[in-house]
């Protein structure tokens, strides 16, 4: 028996991924910029043992079956494939994050499997491998494999992976407005959007524009740019997925007085913009000084979770292999 556990974190994009250009090899339509969180980590453990008829995935102590399992077999698949093994193993995750509510577990979820799985199958990977290999079970968690800030490139699959960039000091206020698993998982939603949204050819372009500025604002340090790209660029990809057919809305009353709330504290002085993922959360992005502030604007809303950019992938020394 071979043994590795791994820490990832949640990241949140200030330029979304939403779209794929290659859904077997999740190659995203359109690069995307994002915060890896200190907030919500997930730790996985991964066992692979000859003696396993199948893999295992147990999730915060419940055993897994159904499309969680198949995704994470998958996943082990492709491990398998480049370790050259054929044993099987048991996954052992605990998320610290409310699952599926938008909170982009799915991302620290198959970051810290990268990073487990690799170690317990013997591979030895660099942290564009390990971004490259998490890619294939989430798009977004290539991002997670970085600390701070990162870009996830397009391009084909060696080149479609996460780096490190340098980007203005933020900090992130999460407004919980709903732990419920979402109606529609991104992966549908994504879909569906691609297939059905008449915006979607203008989210994919205006994106591609809003990324390019996004960088040139991390490169001169502007946070208030950076801001305002990341909030219009929400307000553009919840506007592409309202508009499928059949319509899908994540965002409630709740999340848009957020919104609303916000946009006020902003007149008011505070550098503070919103950012919404595929989930009725939202997230405020400040300055650090500005946190109080922030905090006492949306309290009275939803509860609250300051987070700061967060560590990369990290990989626990096991007592047994
Ligand atoms: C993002 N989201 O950039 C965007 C914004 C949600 C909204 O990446 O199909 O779970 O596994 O590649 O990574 C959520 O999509 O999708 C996501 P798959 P993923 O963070």
């Amino acid at each position: 028996m071979t043994r590795a556990t791994c820490t990832a974190h949640p990241n949140i994009a200030l330029v979304k991924y939403w779209g794929k250009a290659d859904a077997a090899l999740n190659l995203p339509a359109t690069g995307s910029l994002s915060m890896t969180l200190d907030v919500f980590p997930t730790v996985t453990t991964v066992t692979v043992d000859d003696a396993l008829a199948r893999d295992e995935f147990v999730l915060g102590g419940e055993p897994q079956s159904g499309v969680p399992a198949e995704r994470v077999t998958r996943f082990l698949d492709l491990v398998r494939a480049q370790a050259g093994s054929a044993a099987h193993a048991r996954v052992e995750s605990r998320n610290d994050v409310p699952s599926a509510a938008g909170l982009a577990s799915s991302a620290s979820g198959f970051a810290a499997l990268a990073g487990a799985a690799a170690a317990a199958y013997g591979l030895d990977l660099d942290p564009t491998a390990l971004s490259r290999l998490a890619r294939r079970g989430s798009g977004s968690a290539s991002r997670s494999v970085f600390p701070g800030f990162a870009l996830w490139r397009t391009g084909d699959d060696a080149h479609s992976v996460a780096e490190p960039v340098r980007a203005p000091d933020m900090a992130m206020v999460i407004a919980i407005v709903d732990r419920a698993q979402k109606p529609v998982s991104s992966r549908e939603a994504m879909r569906r959007t691609r297939e059905t949204s008449p915006y979607y050819p203008a989210w994919v372009s205006s994106t591609a524009e809003t990324l390019e500025a996004a960088i040139a604002a991390c490169a001169e340090g502007d946070l208030e740019r950076l801001g305002a790209l990341a909030e219009t660029n929400a307000m553009r990809m919840h506007a592409a997925i309202q508009a499928c057919d059949p319509p899908i809305r994540y965002l409630t009353a709740t999340s848009v007085a957020l919104f609303d709330r916000v946009a006020a504290l902003r007149a008011h002085g505070v550098r503070a913009w919103a950012t919404a993922d595929a989930g009725p959360n939202v997230v405020a992005m400040c300055h650090p000084d500005d946190v109080a502030a922030v905090r006492q604007g949306l309290g009275p809303l939803a509860e609250l979770v300051v987070a700061r950019p967060g560590p990369g992938l990290a990989l626990h020394a096991d007592a047994d292999g």
